[in-house]
């Protein structure tokens, strides 16, 4: 049918406020139509299901504006002091879902699209997915943005705008490939661009030197300028009340055109300085838990920070007449490292620009900072050339000098001597044949206040990497294990257990996760357990058809769901979850007529382009699961997928799925983790040895709900010192032997027998991440676990304990935390 433009002008009967602000189903649907019109210039009849979306997600941040500039207002007439989290990456996902959830508005629009003839299910599909980020970092400044706003502290987080999230997975062959992710080809409803707000961000140049007052002032003048750009994205809390602002800069040319170059015919050269400069915020670096090292990224770091400064720093003086208050007025918390050449731009914006005496710009911009560390292993530490930090950044470079040589003197004066100990303390790193900058050295003496991520990792920050820095400063070290905002992760992905609890443990369980503790009362229950596993295997079943439209592997959700989805790295051990699956094949072969406990093994996560090993094993998975799904006799026993390009929006779709969660990494190398998080809050069980936050979650679920295995941290430590050799590990299982053998010899790469041999021999001959030492206690837990799941009872009871016993995870209490311990903010209380 075609209509007539003038047909479809909508909602003329309503007064403009309600189509601003109102929640009723009539609103929301003139609201949504009103949009569609005005707003994406269509009608009805043509409109896509990106249209709708588009439609809708506007007519949704209508309603968050109110609450954004409520927001806005308070804290700007209150005498509030702020808190600044400035994070490389903010891995939000898709949004839509988020806002609804939580201004309670989910099934209003729902049935105000219905009678449109639109399925606000379908229209979640579409929105595209901000991958700004690579993983638990990332995601983690997501939970912890949305849990700012739902316990109203006055919070921005600052990051950059990227063009290009992380990049889009293809497995081709069982090989990944990498495929851009222009999240923003088909424009961003969430945002609104803030062309005014705009900073020149300077590079390169050189430093000039005068006196004032016979002191001297030092003057930078960079060769080049680039601008940032402000784009702000409201983020809102739970029940609306509060809404923060994420502020994300992209960069723009200061001078787009060379138009003497373009006159002169070099159309392309014209241009040069524009695309060097925009490169800034064209992509995301793809690596995780691995410094990409490059200019560029350098490049990104000083953009970000130093936007970000110059913006609260605006601010603050549109309030105050100086900045000697700045430290009562904002908190800055460093997301790792990434940000901590902000350290440096403070002191230099302090003392160059605004005048201010050395020592007391450095106390200032002490009491203002905080960084939270990752990450101990040594690769991923990030440091900095020091020709490079010259080149680039030579004013900062001298402030970095004289912060070390301040702080090296005080040491001494105070009687410190040892060459190790102010090896280990100083900012400048020796060796390697280069001078390097190293940056957690830097933030650390930067900061008030350092923390960790989980119990384990912040006492191994103490006794490794920050040891040394620990025993001069005690104080300033201490934990804040991470959560996961329990809207996204369990209201808006797991809409039927959500609906269970609210009918077992009232709605306060909504706003306070500590209601979720009487669910223990009823884990033995038959009638619960039979509630929650008709809901799980209705998730399995939604899950199951996603496995089938991307990869063709049927799976059965009646079979145990044994995930694991992360990121691919050696030290997360992919690779030892596939080799006790192909142990398990093994066995089930020999012996098909056991009552094996039927399994799906779901895998999913990206690697890094440049980690050969990583994308080996993505290979490896693929060839296992071929050779296993196509062979008749463990048919309805085992099954293996790799599901292809992993993220925030299918995660959404895994964890509310899964039965059991993988969470083996070699202990004292998985800082903290928060999928396992999510996957226990779901019902699932943890496989897991003691590292990072599994150490937690076994002391809040108990023993007898969670598998734990493998060596711990300290026997790890132990066995890195003794040098025991991995071949004699494996020559003592006869298991683990003949597993090697058949990887090795190219039992699942009949077309290319030697894939795996040289991977099979640095496992045999190096084994850093120790998966031959841990897989005999692995493949017996992996027994327990199929035990378990034999009695079903026991298995439920097991899974509604894990529910109930992790609402302690929630990013409120670790936000709650940070608030008290660290930014000296108030929270609001609970309802
Ligand atoms: C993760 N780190 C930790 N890093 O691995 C994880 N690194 O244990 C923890 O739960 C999580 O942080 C939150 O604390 C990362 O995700 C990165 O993504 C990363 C990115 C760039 C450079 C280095």
């Amino acid at each position: 049918t075609t209509q007539q433009p003038g047909a479809a002008l909508p909602a003329a009967a309503q007064p403009d406020d309600d189509l601003r602000t109102g929640n009723s189903v009539e609103a929301l649907r003139g609201a949504v139509m009103a949009k569609l019109a005005y707003a994406v210039g269509k009608v009805q009849a043509d409109a896509s299901d990106r249209d709708w979306f588009l439609a809708t997600a506007l007519a949704v941040r209508d309603r968050v504006v109110q609450g954004w500039q409520r927001s806005y207002h308070t804290t700007n007439t209150g005498g509030t002091k702020r808190v600044y989290y400035m994070s490389l990456e903010f891995l939000i996902g898709r949004l839509m879902f988020d806002a609804l959830t939580n201004l309670g508005l989910t099934d209003t629009m729902r049935e105000a699209l219905s009678g449109l003839g639109v399925d606000l299910d379908k229209l979640r599909e579409v929105e595209p997915d901000a991958a700004l980020g690579n993983g638990g970092l990332g995601r983690l400044a997501a939970c912890f943005m949305e849990s700012m706003a739902t316990l109203a502290v006055p919070a921005y987080g600052y990051g950059i705008r990227y063009e290009n999230g992380l990049f889009r997975q293809v497995v081709k062959d069982g090989w990944q490939q990498e495929y851009p992710e222009n999240w923003l080809s088909f424009g961003n409803p969430w945002e609104f661009a803030r062309p005014e707000i705009a900073y020149d961000i300077g590079f390169g140049g050189h430093v000039e030197t005068h006196q004032v007052d016979g002191a001297p002032r030092y003057e930078w003048f960079p060769s080049e300028t680039v601008e940032a750009v402000a784009y702000d994205t409201p983020v809102v809390g739970w029940r609306g009340h509060h809404v923060n602002t994420l502020r994300l800069w992209s960069a723009r040319a200061g001078d787009p055109l060379r138009l003497d170059a373009f006159n002169e015919g070099d159309h392309v050269g014209a241009m040069a300085d524009r695309v060097k400069a925009e490169a800034i915020s064209k992509v995301l670096y793809p690596s995780d838990a691995t410094p990409a090292g490059q200019e560029l990224r350098l490049r990104q770091e000083y953009f970000f920070a130093a936007a970000s400064l110059q913006d609260l720093v605006r601010r603050h003086l549109k309030k105050y007449p100086d900045l000697s208050n700045l430290a009562d007025q904002a908190a800055i918390q460093l997301n790792d490292t990434h940000p901590a050449i902000a350290v440096v731009e403070l002191m230099r914006l302090l003392v160059d620009l605004h005048g201010m005496a050395w020592d007391d710009a450095w106390r200032i911009t002490q009491a203002t900072f905080g960084y939270t560390n990752h990450t101990l292993l040594p690769e991923a530490l990030e440091t900095w050339p020091v020709p490079l930090m010259e080149r680039m950044l030579p004013r900062h470079m001298q402030i970095i000098y004289l912060v070390n040589a301040l702080h090296l003197d005080k040491l001494r004066a105070e009687g410190h001597s040892d060459v190790d100990v102010m090896r280990s303390v100083s900012i400048i790193a020796e060796g390697w044949g280069q001078q390097r900058v190293k940056m957690g050295t830097l933030a650390f003496i930067g900061s008030h206040r350092i923390n960790g991520v989980s119990a384990l990792h912040t006492d191994l920050m103490r006794q490794t990497v920050f040891r040394d820095l620990n025993a001069i400063y005690p104080d300033r070290i201490n934990n804040k294990t991470n959560g996961i905002t329990f809207r996204r992760w369990l209201m808006e992905a797991n809409p039927a257990l959500t609906a269970i609890l609210v009918d077992v443990l009232g709605k306060a369980v909504l706003d306070d996760p500590s209601h979720l503790e009487k669910l223990a009362q009823h884990a033995g229950d038959p009638a619960l357990q039979a509630r929650l596993k008709a809901a799980k295997r209705d998730n399995k079943a939604t899950l199951g058809g996603i496995i089938a439209a991307r990869t063709g592997i049927q799976v059965d959700p009646d079979a145990m769901f044994d995930i694991q989805i992360k990121r691919i790295h050696e030290y997360k051990r992919q690779h030892l979850n596939l080799l006790e699956t192909i142990a398990l094949y093994n066995a089930i072969r020999a012996e098909p007529w056991r009552d094996w406990a039927p399994r799906v093994k779901v895998f999913a996560g990206k690697a890094a382009a440049s980690y050969h090993t990583a994308k080996l094993i993505i290979k490896l998975a693929n060839d296992v699961a071929r050779v296993v799904n196509d062979d008749p006799t463990v048919r309805g026993k085992l099954k293996v997928v790799f599901l292809p390009n992993y993220n925030v929006s299918l995660a959404e779709r895994i964890i509310p799925a899964a039965d059991l969660s993988e969470q083996i990494s070699t202990a004292g190398m998985e800082a903290s983790g928060t999928g396992n998080m999510k996957l226990a809050l779901n019902g699932a069980l943890t496989i897991g040895t003691l590292d990072g936050a599994n150490v937690e979650i076994k002391e809040r679920v108990g023993d007898d709900n969670i598998f734990i295995f493998g060596l711990t941290a300290e026997e790890v430590a132990a066995r890195h010192r003794s040098g025991l050799s991995a071949r004699e590990t494996i020559a003592n299982s006869p298991r683990l032997a003949e597993v090697m053998e058949a990887v090795s010899s190219g039992v699942f790469s009949p077309d290319d027998t030697d894939r795996y041999r040289d991977f099979a021999n640095a496992l045999r001959d190096h084994d850093h991440f120790l998966v031959t030492a841990d897989f005999d206690d692995y493949y017996a837990a992996q027994r327990r676990v199929d035990a378990l799941w034999r009695d079903q009872a026991a298995w439920w009871r097991a899974s509604i304990m894990n529910t109930a016993r992790v609402g302690w995870f929630s990013s409120d209490r670790t936000i709650g935390e940070y608030a008290r311990d660290i930014w000296d903010v108030p929270v609001r209380a609970a309802e």
